[in-house]
């Protein structure tokens, strides 16, 4: 496998930007930061790559999704697999944690619910909500709610992958946001979505969520499809925990990643040539 590591974003921040909207927590950074990763995530699926990204803060998916899809021609659908809907705006926010609000950045049904973003014009919020999908859901605020229920996202809490199991749950997903089978799919991947057992080195972990092993077959499931496009995996951080909760949750980030982008479980066949990292 071709593997090209891009290294990290640089970026500038024009400080004037910072108090410019109420209620988003360092806004001039990421501003700054988002259009950078926009740009690159463009760029390199342009040079016919999947693109990986890792955060990182999660409001980074408004651009890797921004990049994907000016990449794509708006023919992309979107899987956020998270314990959170990450869908209120700087007026529902209960935080000002832009980390909460990328999901409202993004369809162009939430765009009238935005006062003017300065320097945010590079962004397109081109994309419908009905080529979204949430999977693991379970800590939702009651705004957020209101906007899945309003809209009719199509949103599997943790309760639907309790009944229906992993495995439908992804296929429903898929089913209603790319019936047709054709779109290039974006996974956007918060470790928080895993149960705090597996991923506990991360700042708004929620107990009752994924086990790995799920977390692992929804990215094999989707590397199955052979139309993943983009992936972010996203809000590991190893300054929360102890040495053993850090490594516990870069393994499962790891694993995660593995699946996305092609090994299986069932161990290597011996004409596959994937270099799996050790660690
Ligand atoms: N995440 N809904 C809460 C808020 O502050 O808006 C939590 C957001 C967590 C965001 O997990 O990326
Ligand atoms: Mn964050
Ligand atoms: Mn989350
Ligand atoms: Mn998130």
């Amino acid at each position: 496998m071709d593997i090209k590591d891009y290294g990290n974003i640089s970026y500038t921040v024009n400080r004037e930007l910072e108090a410019s909207v109420p209620n988003m927590k360092g806004y001039a950074e990421i501003v700054g930061c988002t259009h950078e990763v926009s740009k690159n995530v463009e760029k390199i699926m342009k040079e016919g790559r999947m693109c990986l990204t890792l955060g990182g803060d999660h409001s980074i998916a408004m651009a890797t999704v921004d990049g994907h899809i000016k990449a794509k021609d708006n023919e992309v659908c979107l899987l956020w697999i998270d314990a959170h809907a990450d869908c209120n705006t700087n007026k529902t926010t209960p935080s000002g944690n832009v980390h909460g609000m990328p999901m409202a950045l993004i369809p162009y049904e939430l765009s009238d619910y935005w006062p003017h973003l300065p320097g945010m014009d590079w962004h397109k919020p081109v994309m419908s909500i009905r080529n979204v999908a949430y999977i693991g859901l379970r800590s939702v605020d009651s705004y957020e709610r209101l906007i899945i229920e309003k809209l009719g996202i199509t949103a599997f809490f943790m309760a639907d992958v309790e009944s229906y199991g992993i495995n439908t749950v992804v296929n429903m997903a898929l089913d209603r946001i790319d019936p047709e089978r054709t779109r290039s799919i974006h996974v956007s991947y918060d470790i928080d979505s895993l149960d705090t057992l597996e991923a506990p080195s991360t700042g708004t972990s929620v107990r009752g969520g994924l086990t790995l092993r799920e977390g692992i077959q929804i990215m094999e499931m989707v590397h199955s499809t052979g139309r993943l496009g983009a992936m972010d995996l996203v809000e590991v951080n190893p300054h929360i925990g102890s040495e053993g909760d850090v490594k516990k949750t870069v393994e499962a980030a790891i694993h995660v990643i593995l699946a996305a982008f092609g090994y299986n479980r069932r161990g290597y066949r011996t004409q596959d040539t994937l270099p799996l990292q050790t660690f």
